[in-house]
């Protein structure tokens, strides 16, 4: 149970949402409900290394970098509309995908592993799936195609105080 005094260990993370209004092959592939308008994933993901730009449909927005070398599970509380809310995601990618018409808040709630000796936190994401100045256009004007993909994605960072002594060495390579 030792702790290094003085230390403290720091990684950034982004975490936040995707979303893309649902196509015609979305609703044939998916068939989701009639009221269903969108298609998306919330994810907690390094912010670390290799970022892309999110350009591309499926491009992971932040690092490639794996978190589960400090990070045990990640627990989504989704709205209890939705079948099966609280989805518990136990590796990478820290990431879970739903069809819906409405945004909510989402709760986000990260434990480390057990090594760590850390409290878990909670984080929580406002769901976007609607660009509204799109919106209004495509209201003013039906014939625009579809908006591109949604990426609403937040910096943040966890930190550990004084950490266990033994869990430093795994940070030092990442
Ligand atoms: C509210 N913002 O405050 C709304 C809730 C809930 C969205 C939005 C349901 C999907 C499904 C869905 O999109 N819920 O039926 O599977 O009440």
């Amino acid at each position: 149970d030792l702790r290094q005094r003085g230390v403290q260990i720091v990684r950034p993370i982004i975490y936040g949402n995707t979303a893309r209004m649902l196509t015609a092959a979305d609703k044939a592939e998916l068939k989701p409900p009639p009221d269903h308008t969108h298609r998306w994933t919330v994810a907690l993901r390094s912010a670390a290394s290799q970022p892309t730009n999110g350009e591309n449909e499926g491009d992971i927005v932040g690092g490639k970098d794996d978190l589960s070398y400090f990070i045990k599970r990640v627990t989504f509380k989704l709205h209890d509309s939705i079948p099966n809310p609280t989805r518990v995601i136990d590796k990478p990618p820290f990431e879970t995908t739903a069809t819906g018409w409405g945004e909510f808040e989402i709760q986000i709630r990260v434990a480390f592993t057990q090594d760590c000796n850390e409290k878990p936190i909670t984080l929580f994401h406002m769901l976007k799936l609607h660009a509204w100045q799109v919106v209004k256009a495509i209201q003013d004007d039906p014939h625009l195609p579809i908006p591109p993909p949604i990426q609403c994605w937040q910096y943040d960072e966890i930190v550990f105080t004084d950490p266990q002594d033994s869990v430093v060495n795994n940070f030092v390579n990442h």
